[in-house]
């Protein structure tokens, strides 16, 4: 386990060994796993019509006399969606089915404007999101008795205490390091041979550079497996983590509405992310329309809880675009494999006409020569003209006198591959702000210029 793993060792999937913790569930065949799916949506559709006021007027006003009688997708489409602003209107309780003191745990979003969306657990809850976080580590190779270090931010976000308990299910020991302070970070990895790193993929590339300046080779650490998440990232951005510390990088998917980390996973396929259908429905739409979209084709992730006790959520618009494949994969799962969040629905930039995921630029940044993987998309207003910057640092070898050309290359880079014109400014090393936790890759200023 010692040996520093090479790029062909990454590459390469290793067969699912020892039965997961769950395997006979996350193996039933389709034909099983879609009537549980509807026996579940029943009870979940229940347990809102019977505690939460607003959940039975909205469904009968969509003509629905008993949850028994959704019991197929046409049923499932004729009913209302969800909004993140459903939540916030209903501040800080109003669509929980339990009062306060049955509840285990409350998280909530940072919320950045207005209110944070307040999301609440009770024990049992709790207890499947750990096990389908430990289900899904186990799918990623992660094993009992493997150390993690969690740095994942602790709190109100989902992701430390996420990890954390979903580890502890697994039965493994845990550095509940959270996040920031990076070169202790460096330190402990380096001194507890952790196997496991849990964090969002911006800061384990800040984890890498610390080591790096430090002189320290995380490739010859214990790190074997990361599990990152909490925003998107592309290949590029994987195979250059993959590259700085020796491990491989497993994408883990979920948001605090739903549960928290583990709603999807990665196996050790890395063919798109399981989505855990024993304990949710997953429904891609056109985001316009809301017109269900046919499998496989881009679309907007609606969710809808089937096993959630305190808070279910119905039809629930994530924003996230993905897609989803139901073809069995060759781990031998049958949950759906949701591919990988591209970007959500939101943080789409149409410059000039063109709709531009940050992802889609940084998978044309990451990995070109002279460039480091920090970057930040920068808007502006020129005139009537929205504008886009992108600031992206050097690496320390590139000399400055060479910054211009680099700009220049990669302007056309991102022209040819994205067919969007950007003015690119290569920055010297350090500029660009390193994230803890979700990286901001966007900074808008076309408020503060109007
Ligand atoms: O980010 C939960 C989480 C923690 C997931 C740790 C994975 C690991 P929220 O803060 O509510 O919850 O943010 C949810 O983050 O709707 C996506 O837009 C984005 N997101 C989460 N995971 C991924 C991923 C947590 N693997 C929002 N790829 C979601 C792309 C992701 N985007």
């Amino acid at each position: 386990m010692g040996a520093i793993a090479s790029p062909a060792d990454l590459a390469a999937p290793t067969a699912p060994t020892a039965p997961g913790l769950h395997a006979a569930i996350e193996t039933l065949p389709r034909e099983r796993l879609e009537p549980l799916q509807w026996q579940r949506l029943q009870d979940s559709l229940r347990n809102a019509w019977d505690h939460v006021p607003w959940h039975r007027q909205r469904l009968q006003a969509a003509g629905l006399a008993d949850p028994r009688d959704v019991d197929s997708p046409a049923a499932l489409q004729r009913l209302p969606f969800m909004v993140k602003t459903d939540l916030r209107d209903h501040y800080p309780f109003g669509l929980f089915t339990r009062a306060l003191p049955q509840l285990a745990r409350l998280h909530a979003s940072s919320g950045t404007t207005g209110k944070p969306t307040v999301v609440g657990y009770t024990a049992q809850d709790l207890s499947t999101w750990a096990d389908l976080v430990a289900r899904s580590m186990h799918g990623a190779g992660v094993r009992a008795g493997d150390l993690v270090h969690n740095a994942y931010g602790y709190g109100l976000f989902t992701g430390g205490l996420g990890a954390h308990d979903g580890a502890t299910r697994l039965g493994c020991p845990v550095v509940p390091i959270s996040g920031g302070g990076t070169e202790r970070q460096v330190a402990l990895i380096m001194d507890f041979r952790p196997r496991v790193l849990c964090a969002t993929p911006s800061y384990a590339l800040a984890i890498a550079e610390v080591a790096e300046q430090q002189g320290v080779d995380l490739r010859g650490s214990g790190l074997r497996i990361g599990l990152f998440g909490a925003e998107p990232w592309s290949e590029a951005m994987r195979r250059e983590i993959e590259a700085r510390m020796g491990l491989r990088a497993v994408d883990i998917y979920g948001l605090s509405e739903i549960m928290g980390p583990g709603v999807a996973c990665e196996c050790v396929a890395r063919c798109g992310l399981h989505g855990w259908e024993d304990h949710f429905l997953f429904e891609t739409i056109d985001p316009d329309s809301g017109a269900p979209v046919p499998e496989g084709e881009p679309g907007e992730l609606v969710i809808t809880t089937l096993t959630k006790q305190a808070l279910p959520m119905l039809r629930y618009r994530t924003r996230d675009i993905t897609r989803l494949d139901r073809r069995a994969c060759a781990c031998g799962r049958t949950h759906v494999r949701i591919l990988r969040v591209t970007g959500r629905n939101d943080d789409m930039l149409i410059i000039r006409g063109v709709n531009v995921y940050p992802s889609q630029i940084e998978a044309v940044l990451v990995g070109r020569p002279g460039l480091s993987p920090h970057y930040q998309l920068v808007l502006e207003r020129q005139g009537a003209l929205d504008s886009v910057r992108l600031e992206v640092e050097a690496l320390p070898s590139l000399p400055a006198a060479d910054y211009a050309l680099q700009a220049a290359d990669t302007r056309h880079h991102v022209k040819s591959m994205i067919g969007v014109s950007a003015d690119v400014r290569v920055l010297a090393p350090g500029t660009v702000p390193r994230s803890q936790g979700k990286a901001v890759r966007v900074r808008d200023l076309r408020d503060a210029a109007a």
